[in-house]
C-alpha cells in the first residue's frame, strides 16, 4: 500500500511536508503527525504552515512551523489533505522544486498530483490515513504524534459523529488515547471554545436566516464587510452551517460568506439524507456526503435560488 512512498521517503534527506491554506483541525493533526514521526527517522523535516487560527497554538509544533521553502532543491514534499496542489500552502514555484511528492488525501473530487498518491474517499480524515503511513513508515506513535492524529480524526468526523466514521476509526482513536492523549483538552480547545466576535457572528447569521420547505432547507448569508467588522478572518467566519443544520427539521444548511478574496464561498452541511457532494460538485465543487461547497460566481440572489431549487428537488 505504502511501499512505494516508503521507498521514496527512505531515499529522501530534506523533507517539506505542506496542507492547504486556512488549515483545519485535520489539516494541522495530519501534516503535524507526519512530521513528527519522520523527525523520529531522522529526517531534516519542516512543516510549511505561512498562517494558522491561534486556537490551534495549544497543538505541539505548532509554532515551530515555517512560512516558505527557501531551498532550491529538496528531496520530498508530503502534501496532506489537499485535493488540489493550486490549494497547497506553497507557491508552484516552491512546489516544482521538490524531487518528489508525495500526496495523501480523502476527498471526493481529487485532481491527483505528485509521484506517489494515496487517495481515499472512503476515509473520515486525512489524519486516519497519514496514521497508516506513519506505521508503514515503521515509526513508534508517541504522545506527540497521537495528540495530533486524534486532533485530526476528532475534528474531520464532527466528534466521532459523521457517517464516515468507521470501527477503524474508532480502533484508531482508542489507540491513541492509550498513548496518553488530552482528548477532553483537545475537544474543549477545538469544539467547544470561541471568541466573544464569533458568538456574535452566530448572532448575525440567525438574524440573517432564511428557511424554505417548512424549515428542511435553511440558509444565511454573511458579507466580507461584516466579518471584518467583527475582527474575523475567512477560517474565523467559517461553521455558520453546523448552527443552522443544528435546528430541529432542518435537513440541509446553506452558509453562504464573502472572502478575503472577493469571492462567495457556499458551505453546506446536511443531515445524511441527500449527498451533498453531487450538488457541490455540480457547481463546481466538491466535499463529502455531508459537508460540501463550492465559490458562486455571479449575482448572488440568482444563484441562490438556482442552488435552493436543486437542494429542493433531491429532498
Ligand atoms: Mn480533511
Amino acid at each position: 500500500m505504502f511501499e512505494e512512498a516508503v521507498k521514496i521517503v527512505n531515499d529522501s534527506k530534506s523533507i517539506y511536508v505542506v496542507a492547504h491554506v486556512n488549515p483545519d483541525g485535520d489539516a494541522i493533526g495530519s501534516t503535524f503527525a507526519t512530521y513528527f514521526a519522520l523527525k523520529k527517522l531522522g529526517k531534516e523535516v519542516y512543516v510549511v504552515m505561512p498562517s494558522y487560527s491561534s486556537r490551534f497554538e495549544f497543538l505541539p509544533g505548532v509554532k515551530d512551523s515555517i512560512d516558505k521553502i527557501e531551498k532550491k532543491n529538496y528531496d520530498l514534499l508530503i502534501a496532506l489533505d489537499s485535493s488540489d496542489y493550486t490549494r497547497l500552502a506553497v507557491s508552484e514555484e516552491e512546489y516544482k522544486n521538490a524531487k518528489k511528492v508525495i500526496m495523501i488525501d480523502h476527498h471526493k473530487i481529487s485532481r491527483p498530483y505528485g509521484d506517489f498518491r494515496y487517495i481515499d474517499d472512503k476515509k473520515a480524515s486525512a489524519s486516519e490515513i497519514a496514521y497508516l503511513f506513519i506505521k508503514a513508515l515503521g515509526v513508534e506513535i508517541d504522545k506527540d504524534i497521537a495528540t495530533m492524529l486524534y486532533a485530526g480524526i476528532m475534528s474531520d468526523t464532527g466528534c466521532f459523529s459523521y457517517a464516515d466514521t468507521s470501527p477503524d476509526t474508532l480502533r484508531i482513536a482508542a489507540e491513541l488515547m492509550e498513548k496518553g492523549v488530552n482528548f477532553v483538552e483537545i475537544c474543549q480547545r477545538l469544539n467547544d471554545t470561541m471568541k466573544e466576535e464569533k458568538l456574535k457572528l452566530i448572532a448575525k447569521a440567525v438574524d440573517n436566516m432564511e428557511t424554505y420547505m417548512d424549515g428542511k432547507i435553511r440558509y444565511t448569508y454573511i458579507s466580507y464587510e461584516d466579518i471584518v467588522k467583527l475582527g474575523l478572518n475567512d477560517e474565523e467566519s467559517e461553521g455558520m452551517a453546523n448552527y443552522l443544520r443544528a435546528v430541529d427539521g432542518t435537513e440541509v444548511a446553506i452558509y453562504v460568506r464573502g472572502k478575503s478574496d472577493g469571492t462567495l464561498k457556499v458551505s453546506m452541511r446536511s443531515r445524511g439524507n441527500i449527498d451533498l457532494s453531487k450538488i457541490a460538485i455540480a457547481f463546481g465543487g466538491g466535499g463529502h456526503p455531508q459537508a460540501a461547497g463550492y465559490t458562486m460566481n455571479g449575482d448572488i440572489e440568482v444563484e441562490k435560488d438556482k442552488l435552493i431549487k436543486v437542494v429542493g428537488e433531491m429532498l
